[in-house]
């Protein structure tokens, strides 16, 4: 590939060189004798080595030129492991592994001794960490801003069949790749009493007294592009004690005890992130967490922009800030006190810069996840800022009243402050000049249902950017021989230019083409069932139909619904002799939020379904069930290209896109779904024949809620496959599981699992028929890759860097 990249000039001999000398200075043994993760470090210290050059050289020619910056505020940055993904961006992979070999290591055993950054949930989380691999790698001058959070989302084990939580200290060995800018400090005020002050001349000016203090510290973490010497930043910020705090010389106990409490309190900030994942807990701990890492990241962006010694006036047009989803919503009105009561502007004129600035993307339509702060919780947290909340409010009623003047309705319905609470997504909309939804369905619901008054009262604010994932980590990374198989296909352009991925349409009857796919589908699955295999599970055939469903664990997404399945099956594998199916192997996958109990009992039955039918010599050849423990990035890299079919499943409509279905489809896995999310879009994007759709439709699902006309107990009594399975949860077959019988019958199957049963198990079918057919299985899997391009972030980043954030690549030489 003719790309011109940073070279510290070092062939291999070089760079093995350069390996021993680095052992010698980090550890002072030779290379030879270092432990597993001290070669791991000494080679993330070679890798820096190539990294900081350009790191240094990017932020000049930022500056230099003037270019706009784009800020993306995310709560989560799901990274994962960081050595594979940069030596893929530096184009240094072959050169390291080839100089590692001479060294005696074998490269791809190193990557697993880094731990994996799990500072995210899930989707949302490996969304924001997708967008800035790509901006990195469009040359986009676009940085993020989150939380070094000492515990990422905790570690799952399964004992018993039960999820065990087991907390994350993913920085118990040091982060090789973050560097601590102590000299970059800012301070986060909270508590105290605000209040505006007349001055001698007249004119007014705010005091905030009596508050807290905490400092602010970013750790930065380079972010490598795509052989384009550009290099970003994710900003992490870490709570810590305020620099003057270790006098205790003259103090009395009270005061001592009190800094204890501050130090406490201080310590507690980014020490774990919130393992939930769509159900909002107004807990205080989390506002304190949005204000903190939000009012640091805006407090750095002007200190810098004002460093760089540009006018304020002129900040929307250099500035972008994203808001990714409602956590760090609160920006709007931290910019407003910035702009405001800091650099004393009017405040129209502050109003009108911060709305240029902000735009904001919402990820849910589940009522449940919108964030609302209880006002007695906000204000005496956040006295200024609730006080600058008030006067956006007060001034945007101000308008509705005008353009609506009997509209009581459109008031209530548009108020950041409702019913003694603040509405996080309502200041995000009224502060920003955009509105997206992740999915064309998405945004089609948020428009017509979700946020209808909104979108009549702003109604060209609102637009749809359909999400995408790296190609250079879930392709090019996760999956080198498909890579080069496509490589030798269709040349090596698509790696720059994903959406030339299309070109493999002109191959999708090569044979001998399908038949090296195929082979390659055949080694993933050898992985997956040896990571299996070693990791105390059990031995899986590699010939079987690898079926995964790999997410979070939520009522929304139905996993109980494919292990109902599973378990009429096995039923009918046991009492109907004429029964065949194609040797199956069902994948499972995924955490549940520690709190949730229906997403903790569906593991249970996952693992006591597993256990009865993988002990069952009469089924075994045909059917296996896994529960994989503490799926995550990492292991994600080694599910994604193992698999057959991709189970996406979620209720139309409740799934705002998914990406998972994206990551399957670019290793050619068949979906097997709903038509909710970007499944819609990936079934247009294939073909109808290429995927298999199944179930109630969106607008048949919203139908059903609203007229409340569903009744689970009548399909219970109607459907005997439903019957049957339903029975089966409390009846001893596999132990008791009355927790999931009342939540599908009294509960009256809020997500429609039984009424989609039926059309879930012929989707089954027709896929199984169509597996048989291997020719046009290949085929299908095949066109499944070639219109994978599209679902590449960089066209979902483009499309921002167009239509919101007015950005053009940056070129660094
Ligand atoms: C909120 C409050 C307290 C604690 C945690 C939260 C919270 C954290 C993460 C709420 C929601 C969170 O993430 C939601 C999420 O991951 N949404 C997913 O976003 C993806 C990227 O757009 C979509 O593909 C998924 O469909 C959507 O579910």
């Amino acid at each position: 590939m003719a790309n011109k990249r940073n070279e510290l000039g070092l062939a291999k001999e070089g760079l093995k060189q350069r390996f021993l000398a680095t052992a010698h200075i980090l550890w002072g043994s030779d290379f030879a004798d270092l432990t597993s993760h001290e070669v791991y470090a000494t080679i993330a210290a070679v890798v820096k080595q190539y990294i900081s050059e350009n790191w240094v050289k990017t932020n000049k020619a930022y500056t230099k030129r003037r270019d706009k910056q784009i800020y993306y505020f995310s709560i989560e940055f799901l990274l994962g492991r960081l050595m594979r993904s940069n030596l893929v961006n530096l184009g240094e992979m072959e050169l390291f592994s080839d100089a590692l070999e001479e060294l005696g290591v074998n490269l791809d055993e190193v990557f697993p001794e880094e731990p994996d950054a799990g500072l995210g949930n899930g989707g949302l989380g490996r969304l924001a960490a997708c967008f800035i691999d790509s901006m990195a790698s469009l040359g986009l001058p676009g940085h993020g801003c989150s939380i070094r959070y000492q515990y990422g989302l905790f570690e799952q084990k399964i004992i018993k069949g039960n999820q065990v939580e087991i907390p994350d200290n993913w920085l118990g060995n040091g982060f090789e790749w973050e560097y601590r800018k102590a000299d970059k400090a800012v301070n986060v005020k909270f508590n105290g009493n605000a209040y505006m002050k007349e001055e001698e001349d007249g004119s007014l000016s705010l005091v905030h007294e009596d508050y807290m203090t905490v400092m602010a510290v970013p750790y930065d973490v380079p972010i490598v592009g795509f052989r384009n010497n550009t290099v970003n930043t994710l900003r992490l910020w870490n709570a810590e004690v305020n620099r003057d705090f270790s006098d205790y010389g003259t103090m009395t106990r009270e005061q001592i005890q009190a800094k204890k409490e501050y130090r406490n309190f201080v310590e507690s900030i980014t020490e774990y992130l919130y393992p939930d994942d769509s159900s909002y807990e107004g807990r205080r701990l989390r506002l304190i967490q949005e204000y903190f890492f939000v009012s640091a990241g805006v407090q750095s962006i002007v200190r810098h922009y004002l460093l760089a010694g540009m006018d304020i006036k002129d900040f929307a047009k250099k500035i972008a800030i994203h808001i990714n989803d409602t956590h760090p919503a609160v920006a709007v009105a931290e910019l407003m006190r910035i702009l405001v009561d800091e650099e004393r502007m009017d405040w129209e004129e502050a109003w009108e810069i911060t709305r240029e600035t902000m735009a904001y993307t919402n990820h849910t339509i589940m009522p449940e996840a919108l964030e609302k702060w209880p006002i007695d919780m906000f204000r005496p947290l956040l006295p200024r800022i609730y006080m600058i909340v008030e006067e956006i409010n007060r001034r945007h009623l101000e308008e509705v009243r005008r353009r609506f003047p009997n509209g009581e309705q459109m008031v209530h319905e548009l108020s950041i402050i409702e019913d003694g609470q603040v509405h996080m997504a309502r200041l995000a909309i009224v502060g920003s000049h955009s509105v997206n939804g992740v999915a064309a369905i998405h945004t089609d619901i948020l428009k017509k249902d979700t946020l209808k008054f909104f979108h009549r009262y702003y109604p060209t604010k609102f637009n749809n950017k359909t999400n995408g994932i790296t190609h250079r980590r879930w392709l090019i990374g996760a999956n080198p021989e498909l890579t080069a198989l496509i490589d030798e296909t269709i040349g090596d352009a698509w790696q720059k230019a994903p959406d030339q991925l299309s070109h493999l349409n002109d191959h999708v009857t090569d044979k001998a083409f399908l038949a090296e796919l195929s082979k390659i589908k055949r080694l993933r699955k050898v992985d997956l069932s040896d990571y299996i295999h070693t990791h105390g599970g059990i031995l899986v055939d590699p010939d079987m139909i690898f079926d995964v469903q790999v997410k979070r664990i939520h009522s929304y997404k139905r996993q109980i619904m494919n292990i109902l399945h599973i378990m009429y099956l096995y039923h009918e594998l046991k009492t109907n002799k004429r029964f065949r199916i194609p040797p199956t192997a069902r994948f499972f996958g995924g955490k549940a939020a520690p709190g949730y109990y229906i997403a903790k009992e569906t593991i249970r039955l996952i693992n006591a379904v597993a256990d009865k039918v993988n002990n069952d010599k009469a089924v075994s050849d045909m059917l296996k069930v896994v529960f994989i423990e503490n799926f995550g990035v990492s292991i994600g890299e080694i599910v994604y290209p193992a698999a057959d079919i991709s189970e996406q499943i979620s209720t139309a409509s409740k799934e705002a896109s998914g990406t998972g279905n994206m990551k399957f489809m670019m290793n050619g896995a068949l979906t097997l779904g709903t038509l909710d999310g970007a499944n819609v879009e990936i079934s247009q994007a294939v073909g109808r024949e290429h995927c298999e759709i199944f179930g109630l439709r969106a607008e048949e699902v919203l139908n059903y809620y609203a007229t409340g006309s569903y009744k689970a107990w009548d399909e219970y009594n109607t459907n005997p496959a439903v019957r049957l399975v339903v029975s089966q949860l409390v009846d001893g077959t596999y132990g008791d599981f009355h927790s999931l019988r009342d939540y599908l019958i009294q509960g009256n199957d809020e997500f429609f699992v039984l009424k989609d049963f039926s059309a879930y198990d012929r989707a089954h079918k027709n896929m199984n028929r169509k597996y048989e057919d291997q020719a046009a299985w290949l085929k299908s899997s095949a066109i499944n890759i070639a219109n994978s391009g599209v679902f590449s972030s960089d066209r979902t980043i483009k499309e921002y860097a167009d239509d919101i954030w007015h950005v053009k690549p940056a070129i660094i030489v």
